[in-house]
C-alpha cells in the first residue's frame, strides 16, 4: 500500500479522472479515496521533513491553496509502482507518458505526491485514514 496525493494543481486542472486513470493503468487499485482542504496545520506536519528547506513555505501555501485528492492505493510494490508512473520530481525530467510529464506545471505545481517508502507509506496512510475506515473499505 501506499498514499497518493492529487494536488491542488491538478484538482484545479480538471484532471482528476486522468491522474487517477494513470494510477490504476500502472495496476494499481484504489483501495480509499477522499477529498479534503488541508489546513495549514495539517501540510505543515504532512510535509514536516522538509521544514528546513528553502521551498518549504511555498510548499505549504501551495498544499493548502486548494482541496487535494487523498488515495489509498494497492498493489504488487505499490510504492515503487506509483512513483514509477508519477515521474520525476521536477516534470521537466519525467519521462513520457508520467503523471508530472502529462499533468505538472513545475517542480513545485507537479500534480501528484507519493510515498517515498515501505514505512513512510504506513505512516501517511494513517495520517489521513483510520485503521477503522480502511478495514471498513476491505475488499
Ligand atoms: P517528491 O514529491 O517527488 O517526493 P520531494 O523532494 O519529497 O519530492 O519534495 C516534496 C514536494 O516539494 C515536491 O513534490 C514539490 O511539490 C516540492 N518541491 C520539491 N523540490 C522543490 C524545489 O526545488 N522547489 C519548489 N518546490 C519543490
Ligand atoms: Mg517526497
Amino acid at each position: 500500500r501506499t498514499l497518493s496525493i492529487i494536488k491542488p494543481d491538478a484538482v484545479a486542472k480538471n484532471v482528476i479522472g486522468g491522474v487517477t486513470a494513470k494510477l490504476e493503468g500502472a495496476g494499481l487499485r484504489i483501495l480509499a479515496s477522499k477529498m479534503v482542504r488541508l489546513t495549514e496545520a495539517q501540510a505543515k506536519a504532512f510535509y514536516a521533513v522538509h521544514a528546513e528547506r528553502g521551498f518549504y513555505n511555498d510548499l505549504v501555501k501551495f498544499m493548502t491553496e486548494g482541496p487535494v485528492v487523498v488515495q489509498v492505493l494497492e498493489g504488487e510494490n505499490a510504492v515503487a509502482a506509483n512513483r514509477a508512473i508519477m515521474g520525476a520530481t521536477n516534470p521537466e525530467k519525467a519521462d513520457a507518458g508520467t503523471i508530472r510529464k502529462e499533468f505538472a506545471t513545475n517542480i513545485e505545481r507537479n500534480a501528484v505526491h507519493g510515498s517515498d517508502a515501505a514505512e513512510t507509506a504506513k505512516e501517511e496512510i494513517a495520517f489521513f485514514f483510520s485503521t477503522a475506515e480502511l478495514a471498513a473499505l476491505a475488499r
